[in-house]
């Protein structure tokens, strides 16, 4: 059986992981990020796809790029999540499966990061659970797969 196809995208500055600001967003580097995410993979026996960009338009071409492709998309949106209405569009169209992803506590930081639009496409939100929470993502998006070929 050929595994379900799980995009794991990352917005802009993602990268920094692990090099600055370890009280807000840990020690962990995107690759070790990266790892966690692939274990988890295995361990739910789905594929992933993991990447991330600086770019919102390339985060755009990302997401329609998993049409007919993925199953679902688990993204963190960084702070293209705030601004970007052209990502929302992107996430609305793909008609796919959502978890947002954000590491730190948005809601327990600046009131900016309080809203997202990205939520509005998202079937679930996970916020402050730090980078465990890409596994737990993945963990529910399996979940979410597995009842729709149930169906
Ligand atoms: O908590 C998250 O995962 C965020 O999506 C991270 C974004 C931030 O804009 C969101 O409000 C919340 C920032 C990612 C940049 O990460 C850095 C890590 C180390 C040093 C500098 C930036």
């Amino acid at each position: 059986m050929v595994r379900p196809l799980i995009a794991v995208l990352n917005g802009p500055n993602l990268n920094m992981l692990g090099l600055r600001q370890p009280e807000v967003y840990g020690r962990a580097t995107l690759d070790d990020v990266e790892q966690i995410c692939i274990q988890a993979a295995e361990r739910l026996d789905v594929a992933i796809d993991f990447r991330q960009t600086n770019g919102e338009g390339e985060l755009v071409s990302w997401v329609q790029e998993c049409r007919n492709r993925a199953r679902g998309i688990v993204i963190n949106p960084a702070a293209y999540g705030h601004t970007s209405i052209a990502l929302l569009d992107a996430l609305l169209a793909v008609d796919l499966p959502v978890i947002e992803v954000h590491i730190s506590n948005i809601h327990r930081r600046e009131e900016f990061r309080h809203h997202t639009y990205c939520s509005r496409a998202a079937a679930g939100v996970i916020c402050g659970l730090g980078v465990r929470g890409y596994a737990l993502a993945l963990q529910a998006m399996t979940d979410m797969i597995l009842d729709e070929d149930d169906r």
